[in-house]
């Protein structure tokens, strides 16, 4: 019996497994997830759908996937030997690098046990007599579990696009975010490449080297930096690793988004123009993520960001040698930022290859795939693979997918019909012992996620002995702490330029879906302070209920 059942005293259904928590999901929020709740000797049971741990970098390995935060900071920060021991290779891995570490993390922590893998979790109904949560997979069974922890991931649930004919395509069909494990060698072949967001912008400059020609079917263009990607030197991770301690620091508690850079102290109007071109060369030449922390208004005043947007407008007509082509590839629809800002390894410049050809369907739209083409604009574009970089139904999405019902058996999907409703992003009200890793409602995707996956794992793992050390039964978001949080959220990112791009941060790429700006923008650090003052005030906004039998023990007493 583990230390929650004994003093939870219930009793299950006979013949159903019992855990203490089941947590949704094997990658970098599920497995430090299971590693802090042994940690407090509970029992939890990890089911992943997916053939190995972890998660995003198990499904997303189309060419050219790597990550978009620099390896030495998109990396755990929980094991100081961990940290040690593992050597980047390069300044933003690539993908089989990171899941590599996913992997070596899994058998250096000895996790494997406890993770169900090719297992999905289809149903997790909250039973209000006993108290637990009652868990279908999809081999069938059921478990029974004191505490559910979705692990779902915010970019998981890849999305097909509803283009007439699909179906019929003759040749092979490949979404980036759920590319086979087999090798793919597009030499000799036609491909289309259908969408400009970030995969596609990873993965058209290593396709369009092995395609004959490559196809690019552009609806919106996108801001791009290039990565600058480049080996590590000994002597480059020797010095992150001597400033460890304060790197992750400043990205825990000061950082907006995560990431430990210089912090911008004034505004982009408040530099001549010459010295605001200076500084975003500085910054262009550097490359990354960081290019929007040139100025600390860039995501705030569209003024301001205009001079960050033309400054990369210019630099696509720089690089791109057909100015028709430059023109179709320069963004001119959203502030520069506000989508999801892309990080790029000679992206622009593959369209100067006589093997590339950009069809603009925003203009174009595409009407039809034929069994061997792609129709746009009444002209069929001739290929042999077809390459969907759609994207995902983001942030919801694998929620979504799981039958979830809490209290009065109202289900997660009823509650979300009119967009996602949290407090914290941690947990919903309604359904109690559920929490949610890097939710909506909290920094998630805005931020260098494994900061914000440790940030939540952390505070989850605490409330969790905290309701222990007093044995508690229950906790649950308050709605009206929720409905205040909610409101919160939707001020903070009002006050920005982000609410103007039909963004998957907005759920603006899922037909139907509500159009409600998803993560919480206030920066990690703020959020992080948040979080930390409602624990310190015995979890305010949450309610928290004793067990039946104390409250009839206290009642006859
Ligand atoms: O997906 P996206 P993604 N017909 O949604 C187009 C993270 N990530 O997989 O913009 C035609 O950004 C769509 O067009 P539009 C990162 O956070 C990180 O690229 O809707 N086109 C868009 O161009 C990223 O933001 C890394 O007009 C259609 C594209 O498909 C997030 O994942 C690498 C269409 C989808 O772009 C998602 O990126 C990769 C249709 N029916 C991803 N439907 C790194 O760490 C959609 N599109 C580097």
């Amino acid at each position: 019996m583990s230390a929650l059942q004994s003093v939870s005293g219930k009793s299950h259904a006979a013949g159903a497994e019992t855990y203490d928590v089941v947590v949704v999901g094997a990658g970098f929020a599920g497995m430090y997830m299971l590693h802090k709740l042994r940690g407090l000797g509970l029992s939890a049971r990890v089911y992943e759908q997916g053939g190995d741990v972890g998660g995003t970098w198990y499904w997303n390995r189309y060419p050219g996937a790597r990550c978009d935060v620099e390896s030495m900071q998109y990396s755990y920060s929980f094991s100081d030997e961990l940290q040690e021991e593992w050597d980047w290779s390069e300044r933003y891995a690539p993908q089989p690098e990171i899941l590599k570490y996913a992997n070596h993390v899994a058998d250096r922590f000895k996790l494997r046990p406890d993770i169900q893998l090719n297992t999905r979790v289809d149903r997790a109904a909250f039973d209000e007599g006993s108290n637990c949560w009652s868990v279908t997979t999809s081999d069938g069974k059921t478990v029974t579990a004191k505490y559910v922890v979705l692990a779902t991931g915010c970019l998981s649930n890849a999305r097909m696009p509803d283009i007439k004919g699909l179906a019929g395509f003759r040749g092979k069909v490949y979404h980036t975010g759920h590319w086979p494990h087999e090798p793919v060698d597009f030499k000799g072949q036609r491909v289309a490449v259908i969408g400009t967001g970030s995969s596609a912008i990873q993965s058209v400059p290593v396709i369009a080297e092995q395609a004959s020609h490559l196809t690019v079917f552009q609806r919106t263009a996108n801001f791009s930096i290039p990565a600058r990607n480049a080996a590590l030197t000994v002597e480059e991770r020797n010095a992150f690793r001597a400033n460890y301690p304060e790197i992750r620091r400043f990205a825990r508690e000061v950082a907006r988004n995560g990431i430990y850079t210089e912090m911008p102290d004034r505004g982009a109007l408040d530099d001549g123009d010459n010295e605001r071109r200076s500084k975003y060369e500085s910054r262009w030449t550097r490359g990354g993520l960081t290019f929007m922390m040139a100025y600390n208004n860039l995501a705030l005043d569209k003024a301001a960001n205009d001079t960050a947007a033309n400054f990369v407008r210019e630099k696509i007509a720089e690089i791109v040698k057909d100015p028709q082509t430059a023109k179709l590839l320069q963004p001119n629809n959203h502030p520069i930022g506000s989508k999801r800002i892309c990080v790029d390894t000679d992206y622009f410049a593959t369209f100067n290859r006589p093997n590339v050809t950009l069809v603009d369907i925003k203009s174009n739209p595409i009407e039809e795939i034929l069994p061997n083409a792609v129709r746009a604009g009444g002209k069929d574009y001739a290929v042999d693979a077809l390459v969907l970089a759609t994207g995902f139904d983001a942030m919801t999405g694998s929620v979504a997918k799981i039958d979830i019902r809490g209290r009065n058996g109202q289900t997660l999907n009823q509650k979300w019909a009119e967009g996602p409703k949290t407090y914290l992003g941690l947990m919903s009200a309604g359904f109690p012992n559920l929490f949610i890793i890097t939710g909506p409602g909290s920094p998630s995707v805005l931020s260098n996620m494994i900061v914000s996956i440790e940030q939540h794992v952390d505070w989850i793992t605490d409330c969790i002995a905290y309701m222990r050390d007093r044995h508690l039964d229950t906790m649950e978001a308050k709605r009206e702490a929720e409905d205040n949080w909610v409101a919160h959220v939707n001020e903070v990112a009002q006050g920005t330029l982000y609410p103007q791009a039909n963004s998957w941060y907005m759920g603006a790429n899922i037909p139907g879906k509500p159009q409600i700006f998803m993560p919480y923008i206030g920066g990690v650090g703020v959020y992080r302070q948040i979080c930390n003052d409602v624990a310190a005030k015995d979890y305010e906004g949450f309610a928290m209920s004793v067990p039946e039998r104390t409250q009839k023990l206290a009642a006859s007493s």
